[in-house]
């Protein structure tokens, strides 16, 4: 392990310059956020900010970081799952002076250790995945809240805990949610993690999808992303789901749905993305066919309920990378992949550079609304707040032109038209 102390701790500086063509091979399919760091390095709109941070060490994210200092920004930074980070790029990033603290498998009290380094920057910005930096400075630093402007959450999972907490008036500085935006969740949730979930569990298995049973938990943006992508290279899809208008669309978008109950004796591959815990449990277990393979793409790992797994188990084994045999009393085996954490970020490398590009794109501009919203003097209340419409829209464009794509607009006519509650038949 390298380390220095206040300044880094990553797996192998010597990986450096893999990291670093990595990012630039992520930079070269994310113009969107490289046209804003272009843009906003003339302005350094964030002079003067520090941003500790607290999202998975990937290629992507190191292109958001480079674009925070570009602007002016002082970073500090450190992954958000113990299994995410890719040390070639956080061993570039601490090479070229960043303050990082994040290395590959890492256990869960040296994940919190990281963040506490990444708070001795004194942050008056945070930049949250999962909301476990935020968390922190609000359990075990309090003494910083009164220089935090603001912060920004990443994910779903994320944003609902910020706004039970902001509901229960226990959050103490205003978050934008990132998330929400429609530039972020309709693309990075859906098309993102639909991608890197199969690639996730590709890696990890090798198998075959076409003609498996292949059971998703959850029918929200990230669950219809996998079961699109699923169906889309021949599997027959399940879906379980709780909430009734989401198990309809399922439905009527050519998916089963049925009770988890009956889905654990059919599935020959499960991915749970519900956000919520127990979703998979020892029943299922016990009903479930001989080589089923289960895997979560949710944010925390407890939707698989990997303490009944043990419990029941008599034996496992590592067969592979990211893939654990456990063998049931009657010889049945089950594969449990990548531990039972996000699958996409274990086992494979995250969403695709291309959509990240969109949702980092989000992420950098609400951090300069932060700071701007601090110059001004304002003052926000302690709540949770949407990215404002424009932004989106903004985003999307920016993101077509990149693509050499051009849309029509509408005629002053057709706007007259749309506002004219007279008209009818
Ligand atoms: N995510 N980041 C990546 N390649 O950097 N991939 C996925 C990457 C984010 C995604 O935005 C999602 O909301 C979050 O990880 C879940 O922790």
């Amino acid at each position: 392990m390298d380390y220095k102390e206040g300044q880094y701790k990553v797996r192998d500086l010597s990986l450096a310059d893999e990291g670093r063509m990595r990012i630039e091979w992520a930079e070269s399919r994310m113009p969107v956020l490289m046209a804003l760091r272009r843009k906003y390095a003339e302005t350094q709109p964030l002079k003067g900010y520090r941003i500790a941070g607290c999202l998975h060490v990937t290629k992507e994210t190191a292109v958001l970081i480079r674009t925070l200092q570009a602007a002016g920004a002082e970073v500090s930074w450190s992954g958000c799952n113990p299994l995410s980070t890719n040390d070639a790029v956080a061993a570039a990033l601490a090479a070229d002076g960043l303050q990082i603290f994040a290395w590959h498998g890492l256990n869960v009290e040296e994940f919190y250790w990281c963040i506490e380094q990444t708070l001795l920057i004194k942050p008056n910005l945070t930049l949250d995945d999962g909301a476990d930096l935020i968390f922190s400075v609000h359990n075990k630093h309090p003494e910083l809240v009164d220089t935090i402007v603001g912060g920004t959450e990443e994910t779903t999972t994320g944003v609902h805990r910020l706004r039970a907490m902001a509901d229960d008036g226990a959050l103490k500085y205003p978050v934008i949610a990132v998330n929400d935006a429609e530039t972020k969740w309709d693309f990075d949730n859906v098309y993102g993690t639909g991608q890197s979930t199969l690639d996730g569990i590709i890696r990890a298995t090798s198998v075959m999808l076409a003609g498996k049973n292949f059971v998703v938990a959850g029918y929200g943006h990230c669950g219809k992303g996998v079961a699109m992508r699923a169906k889309g290279m021949g599997a027959n899809v399940i879906i379980t789901e709780v909430k009734p208008t989401a198990a309809l669309k399922a439905t009527l978008e050519g998916m089963r749905v049925m009770e988890m109950d009956d889905a654990a004796k059919l599935g020959d591959i499960f991915v749970t993305a519900t956000g919520v815990k127990d979703v998979i449990t020892r029943s299922h277990f016990e009903s479930m066919k001989d080589g089923a393979i289960i895997c979560n793409t949710g944010h925390y790992d407890c939707e698989i309920n990997i303490g009944d797994l043990e419990t029941i188990t008599s034996n496992k084994r590592t067969i592979r990378d990211n893939n654990e045999e456990y063998v049931m009393p009657d010889g049945r085996k089950i594969y449990l992949l990548a531990q039972g954490r996000l699958i996409n970020l274990s086992a494979a490398e995250g969403h695709p550079s291309e959509v990240m590009d969109m949702s980092f794109a989000n992420q950098f501009m609400s951090q300069i609304r932060l700071a701007g919203m601090d110059k001004s003097g304002d003052r926000w209340e302690n709540k949770v707040y949407d990215i404002p419409a424009e932004q989106d829209q903004e985003i999307a464009r920016l993101k077509l032109d990149t693509m050499g794509l051009n849309i029509d607009e509408l005629t002053p006519e057709q706007v007259e038209y749309m506002d004219d509650y007279s008209a009818g038949t």
